[in-house]
């Protein structure tokens, strides 16, 4: 017998699907995009459709027992233990360190496993009562912008609502590259939008090569090009002077910056044709215009600087608050529903004194005797974080005791002393979240778990009771954390009917999020200008910067999302490791004959932090100077045990200690 269950898609993701999963007794479910569902329109994307009829569902690849280490670390080797042995070990090591070295020397380490919000946050909770040292998960991802745009908007996670685009002139998406990260907003959204789309990114992407004009500007040159196409707007008169009086400060100390950067200028700091530039600012102050900013854009060593530049568009133009305008980073929608996230994660209950840790500095900072217990969950960091032959080097530190708890054997999960097994979105009820569409969701449980496997939430609770710890918030069960959320969100009906709807899209018509004009900055204004930034040590007002070209000899490595792979999920699925090949970097054709290479030639790629063998692949849609491998493979799954992130070096950007991964230099050598 066949029945279905409506879900929804708690990945990383810009889309936010909702699901229907054809259930079948005893058998393979079949997992499937929701008819119903506005932006899954009955598909999911290529990657999910294979790994969650796949990996997903394979009781030979999934973790089924908690295990105890039997062999070198990394090697692989161990014996399946029970659930009292394992949270027992792992509460008497916990507790004990906390009587010895205090709480801080717990370090835990989480991120982008799962979002649904209570598998995301709710393990926070007991780390937070702990006082336990934290690695800030947006310093591997995207601080550099939140830290930026909240200088300049006071707000980094409130977005324009995809739904105006009806009534957009210019949709630009700078540093985006949705055919691989939101998947159907490239295939939906952005063909249905009836504006100009103007695509802002180094690589000639699909989306790139779909939209009506496509910028390619060196990487880390985008601040430069900013000013010229504002240059074009000033000149044009296209700046909204009557906004910028009401709404800004700081715009008399950038008229000197704007009218020095003329299109000639933009051209020689960034690569992009004057001719473009101009096109681009005329698509772009017809207007109404969108702004869209990836979050592959600020990961750059002045990547903060960056998104404060390009976010000068909408604000002297005035595309902020109306239909039609507007801009987005991330837009949370949780945030918009009115949950009181600072709850869910635990913040009421926190002690002091933990630490945050970068994600550039993890290596360096696990390498010395500071954390004694290293807790990683709901991520991979020895596939995702920088500096790994450093990081693999720190966890083999005898007297580190280290803790993993995903829902595969990943690389992080082989070099830990004890690996618990988490249940998937799958096999257990939570909240998702749309951060790009408003839209909230309800994640029914479709099975069981496999084998002994568990909810995150519910391996915390049960660890946190044999750590002896009585604190009610540590033990609060899903029922009541889903129904206090339904409260917070008041949508005037319950979970149940949630479920049967599948998701819940605010209002009928575009949500306005800026209408008002409020920015929670000092000045209540967009500071164009500020105190702030200055106080922090940075620049008052963005700066026209561009980097530099590589030196002679060397390529800058770009490592994005990857179309078969999220993040780092999927690299152990057969059918997604196959249509994604073996590990290749992309080279502009006239480099690649510069080194002697041909398509398929063996490279490596090498730099102070490590080196990576890879194919090369002859691909005309990546600039001279510049080198594209796609991220999220396994180490561990790989021939050369290697991954892009042995060579990614652990520099911090200029805002948030935030990733500057695309700024990564290499040489490429013919293997
Ligand atoms: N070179 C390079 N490296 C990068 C980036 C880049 O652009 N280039 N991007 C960075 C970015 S943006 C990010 S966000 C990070 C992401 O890095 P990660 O957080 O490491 O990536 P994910 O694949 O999202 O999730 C990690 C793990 O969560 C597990 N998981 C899934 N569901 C659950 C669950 O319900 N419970 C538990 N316990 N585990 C679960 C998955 O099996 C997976 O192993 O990578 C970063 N690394
Ligand atoms: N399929 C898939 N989807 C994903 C993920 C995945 O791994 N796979 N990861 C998820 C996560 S965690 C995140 S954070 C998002 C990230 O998704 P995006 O926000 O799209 O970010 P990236 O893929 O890192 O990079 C996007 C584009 O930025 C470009 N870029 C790099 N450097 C520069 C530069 O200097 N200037 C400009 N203008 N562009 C530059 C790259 O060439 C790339 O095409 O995607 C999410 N969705
Ligand atoms: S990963 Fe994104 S595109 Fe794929 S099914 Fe999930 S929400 Fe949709
Ligand atoms: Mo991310």
């Amino acid at each position: 017998m066949v029945t279905t269950v409506r879900t929804n898609c708690p990945r990383d993701c810009y889309d936010a699907c909702g699901i229907v999963v054809e259930v079948r007794e005893g058998g393979r479910h079949r997992v499937l995009g929701d008819p119903e569902h506005p932006i899954a329109r009955g598909k999911l994307c290529s990657k999910c459709a294979l790994a969650y009829n796949g990996v997903w569902q394979d009781p030979q690849a999934r973790l089924l027992t908690p295990l105890k280490r039997s062999g070198a670390r990394g090697s692989g080797a161990f014996t399946p233990i029970g659930w009292d042995e394992a949270l027992a070990t792992v509460a008497a090591r916990m507790n004990d360190t906390v009587a010895r070295d205090g709480a801080a020397a717990i370090l835990h380490t989480h991120y982008s496993g799962t979002l649904g919000l209570i598998g995301f946050l709710f393990p926070n909770r007991l780390f937070n009562y702990l006082g336990a040292s934290e690695v800030d998960p947006d310093t591997i991802c995207n601080a550099a912008g939140h830290v930026a745009w909240t200088l300049l908007f006071g707000n980094s996670v409130v977005g324009f609502d995809p739904r105006t685009a009806r009534d957009s002139a210019c949709i630009l998406v700078w540093g985006a590259n949705p055919s691989h990260s939101a998947p159907h907003a490239h295939e939906h959204w952005l063909r249905e939008a009836p504006g100009k789309i103007v695509v802002v990114d180094p690589i000639r992407t699909e989306s790139a090569a779909q939209a009506d004009l496509h910028l390619q500007p060196r990487p880390g040159t985008d601040a430069a090009l900013a000013f010229a196409l504002l240059h074009c707007l000033g000149r044009d008169g296209r700046f909204d002077h009557a906004y910028i009086d009401a709404h800004t400060v700081g715009y008399d100390e950038l008229r000197a910056d704007i009218e020095r950067a003329t299109p000639a200028w933009g051209e020689a700091m960034t690569g992009v044709p004057a001719v473009d530039i101009e096109q681009a600012a005329a698509f772009y102050g017809a207007g109404p215009a969108l702004l869209w900013a990836g979050q592959g854009l600020q990961r750059q060593r002045t990547g903060g600087n960056v998104m404060r530049a390009i976010g000068l568009l909408p604000a002297l133009t005035g595309n902020v608050g109306k239909p039609g305008a507007g801009f987005s980073y991330l837009n949370l929608a949780p945030i918009i529903a009115g949950l009181d996230l600072d709850w869910l994660g635990g913040a009421p209950i926190a002690r002091a004194g933990g630490k945050k840790v970068s994600h550039m500095e993890l290596a360096e900072r696990l390498a010395g005797d500071e954390f004694k217990v290293f807790f990683s969950w709901n991520t991979n960091p020895l596939a995702s974080a920088p500096e790994q032959a450093r990081l693999r080097a720190a966890l083999a530190r005898e007297d580190l005791f280290t803790v993993c708890c995903d829902v595969f054997m990943t690389d992080t999960a082989r070099h830990a002393d004890i690996v618990l097994p988490a249940a998937s979105f799958l096999e257990g009820e939570d909240l998702t979240f749309g951060y790009f569409h408003v839209l909230m969701g309800a994640q029914a449980k479709v099975c069981e778990p496999p084998g002994e496997a568990l909810p995150n939430a519910e391996i915390f609770r049960r660890l946190a009771r044999t750590m002896g710890l009585d604190e009610p918030a540590l033990f609060e069960d899903d029922a009541a954390l889903i129904a206090t959320m339904m409260a917070q969100m008041d949508l005037g009906f319950d979970f149940a009917e949630l479920k049967r709807r599948g998701h819940h899209a605010f209002g009928d018509e575009p949500l306005q999020p800026w209408a008002e004009q409020h920015f929670a900055t000092p000045s209540g204004r967009i500071e164009l200008a500020s105190a702030q930034a200055e106080a922090m040590g940075l620049p008052r007002t963005p700066q026209p910067w561009a980097d530099d070209e590589p030196p002679a000899g060397r390529f800058r490595l770009l490592s994005p999302a990857s179309k078969w792979r999220m993040n780092d999920s999927y690299a152990n699925d057969p059918h997604a490791a196959d249509r994604s090949g073996p590990p290749a970097v992309h080279l502009n054709p006239s480099d690649a004959a510069g080194l002697g290479l041909h398509d398929g030639s063996a490279v490596t790629l090498a730099n102070a932090s490590g080196r990576v063998p890879l194919v090369a692949r002859l691909d005309d849609g990546v600039l001279p100077g510049t080198a594209v491998a796609y991220k999220g493979r396994w180490p561990s799954l790989e021939a050369s045990g290697t991954n892009v992130n042995f060579v990614h070096t652990a520099q911090a950007a200029d805002m948030g200690a935030s990733s500057s991964v695309h700024s990564t230099l290499v040489t490429i050598e013919k293997a």
